[in-house]
């Protein structure tokens, strides 16, 4: 009885904060940030298709990520993000999901995901998948079933409406080109497909759905995997009543069907049933999501999710689908807003690079011969400085760049085909200048296969085709060529990678732009406590004088891409960090 009075009194002592609650005493604030393993580690995101083939196939598979570990664990990351793995008919190259607890036949077995699994935890990294549930493939057994008939018990499953006025229930155009609605004649009814044709989204509103989901979830986190990349997250709750979007809204359709109206309470349920329960990492590919929404998704209070990917920074250089040049204090501004709308209770990430974009150091880099190096080693240099959690893309630590598309043929991605036939077989836009804006944007660009070597197909397969083309500059740029050359990129992101672990003012240390108008130079502090660093990174090609305020002594360079580093003018394409 006593004991129980006691433990209620400290229970209110700490509800009241007068007593450090369980979770605070172990985890010891750190500049008002609760330290965690995923909030210091660094990801690295493969996409198995064009990782590494170990059959011949032409198709990267399981087996091939795990002989190539060792390279990944050279980095020093802490975490692999593996694009979708399940058994899928590859409509969308796996995100369109037939069996959630089968892997894809193309990519091995689940014996090879154990073993691939068990050789990650042993070189002491953690692995998170990808959670595609907005939608599935139109061949997962529920959809089968749920298109029989009206009155199917998997009917609710999927969203299907009847036609208004013989047309399109409303306006919702699908990502992939054309209508959001799609008539299935076995019932006359339209269903809903905010992506391919073959990806009916799934209808989040129907508890049995809701709990199908957290079942798959736990049936790989009881495998020890050790979190989740939330495909297209903020999407699932629709406005069931699925009005019309205005011309406003048809402009930025991702944001109107982003945050419906159960959005955050699905969030909160799915943390409830399944987050709670394990000690994982979440991140939430928050299309649609602004900065300002962004706490109430990650929140440490809100338990939803630990982080999201914002794509303000990664889509500056885009009106809609086109590429447009972009402007380095838009780009700082940006990082300053992160910086302004995120507290230290909402962790964040950063990354401009992903197998939705095209690859960094052509996208926001320099990829000509001369600047291609330095390019990739300083946009390393400010993806592990900046705030939040650094995300990397296979083959940027290598400075691999886009592909040289010359004709559609040469294009494998479902969004290229659908575009294609929508807007230059309909005579929209002339297939060059068509041809010409996807050599900038197209996903394409970062799905060709990694380039390991200068044997046939870069190492990447023995097989005779690959199933998307090598760079033809793989014979320059590849894996093998990298690991020799001590001042390389693969060699220069894993010793930043490795001060980074040693530096705790990368991960917890306050955030400042030094010079938010200069054009070329991007210059930044991080402070935590008596530890202070700045970094300096020149994105011109021209040389660039920088400053430091009033009374900021400078102190000794700790990196730079240029090996030495004196006076205060840098070279085009320079990056260093000094440290105070
Ligand atoms: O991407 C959603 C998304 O933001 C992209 O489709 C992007 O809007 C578009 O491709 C612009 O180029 C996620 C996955 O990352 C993507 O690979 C899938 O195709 C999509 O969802 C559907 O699952
Ligand atoms: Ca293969």
């Amino acid at each position: 009885m006593v004991k129980r009075l006691i433990a209620g009194l400290v229970a209110v002592m700490v509800a009241c904060g007068m007593v450090a609650g369980a979770q605070d005493t172990d985890a010891k604030l750190v500049n008002g940030y609760r330290p965690t393993w995923w909030k210091e580690a660094v990801v690295y995101q493969i996409y198995p298709r064009s990782f590494k083939d170990s059959n011949g196939d032409g198709i990267g598979d399981l087996k091939g990520i795990t002989s190539k570990l060792d390279y990944v664990k050279g980095l020093g990351v802490d975490v692999i993000w593996l694009s979708p793995h399940f058994d899928s008919p590859n409509a969308d190259n796996g995100y369109d999901i037939r069996d959630y607890r089968k892997v894809m036949t193309e990519f091995g077995t689940m014996a090879d995901f154990d073993t691939m699994l068990a050789e990650i935890k042993k070189r002491h990294m953690r692995l998170i998948i990808d959670l595609v549930v907005n939608h599935t493939s139109d061949e997962h057994k529920w959809f089968v079933e749920s298109r029989k008939s009206k009155d199917n018990p998997y009917r609710d499953f999927y969203i299907w409406r009847s036609p208004k006025d013989g047309k399109e229930p409303n306006n919702d155009p699908s990502f992939f080109s054309g209508s959001a609605w799609q008539m299935d004649k076995v019932t006359d009814q339209y269903y809903l497909h905010y992506f391919a044709v073959k990806q009916p989204d799934l209808n989040w509103d129907n508890p049995k759905v809701r709990s199908e989901v957290y079942g798959l979830m736990k049936f790989w986190l009881d495998k020890g995997v050790d979190g989740f990349r939330m495909d297209v997250i903020p999407l699932i709750s629709k406005n069931q009543e699925f009005p019309d979007l205005t011309p406003e809204q048809l402009r930025n359709y991702g944001n109107a069907y982003a945050n419906g109206p159960h959005m955050h309470e699905y969030l909160q349920e799915m943390n409830r049933e399944v987050m709670s329960n394990y000690d994982v990492m979440t991140v939430g590919e928050a299309l649609g999501i602004s900065l300002e929404q962004t706490p109430l998704m990650v929140g440490e209070q809100r338990k939803e999710l630990n982080m999201i990917f914002n794509f303000d920074a990664i889509r500056l250089n885009r009106q809609g689908a086109q590429w447009k040049q972009w402007a380095l204090p838009d780009m700082k501004a940006i990082y300053t807003k992160h910086a302004e709308e995120l507290d230290k209770q909402s962790w964040d990430t950063v990354f401009l690079s992903n197998h939705d974009n095209p690859r960094v150091v052509s996208n926001f880099g320099d990829d000509s011969d001369q600047y291609r190096v330095a390019s990739s080693k300083l946009l390393t240099t400010m993806l592990l400085t900046l705030r939040g959690t650094p995300f990397f893309y296979q083959g940027d630590e290598l400075g691999m760049t886009n592909y040289p598309f010359e004709k559609i043929g040469d294009f494998d991605d479902i969004e290229v085909k659908n575009a294609y036939k929508a807007q230059v077989l309909t005579g929209h836009i002339p297939e060059a200048d068509y041809i010409a804006n996807l050599r900038r944007t197209s996903r394409d660009n970062s799905r060709t296969p990694m380039q390991w070597d200068t044997t046939a197909n870069a190492g990447f397969t023995t097989g005779a085709k690959p199933w998307l083309a090598v760079n033809p500059n793989y014979t320059k740029i590849n894996a093998t060529e990298e690991l020799k050359d001590p001042a390389s990129p693969y060699r220069y992101m894993a010793t930043l990678v490795k001060l980074r672990r040693e530096t705790p003012a990368f991960v917890y240390g306050d955030y400042k732009d030094l010079d938010p108008a200069n054009k070329s130079v991007f210059e930044y502090t991080r402070t935590l406590g008596s530890e202070r660093y700045l970094v300096v990174l020149n994105f011109s090609d021209k040389a660039a004088e920088f400053s430091v305020p009033e009374g900021m002594k400078l102190g000794k360079v700790v990196l730079s891409n240029e090996g030495e580093a004196e006076g205060m003018t840098l070279k085009g394409w320079e990056a260093r960090i000094y440290r105070f």
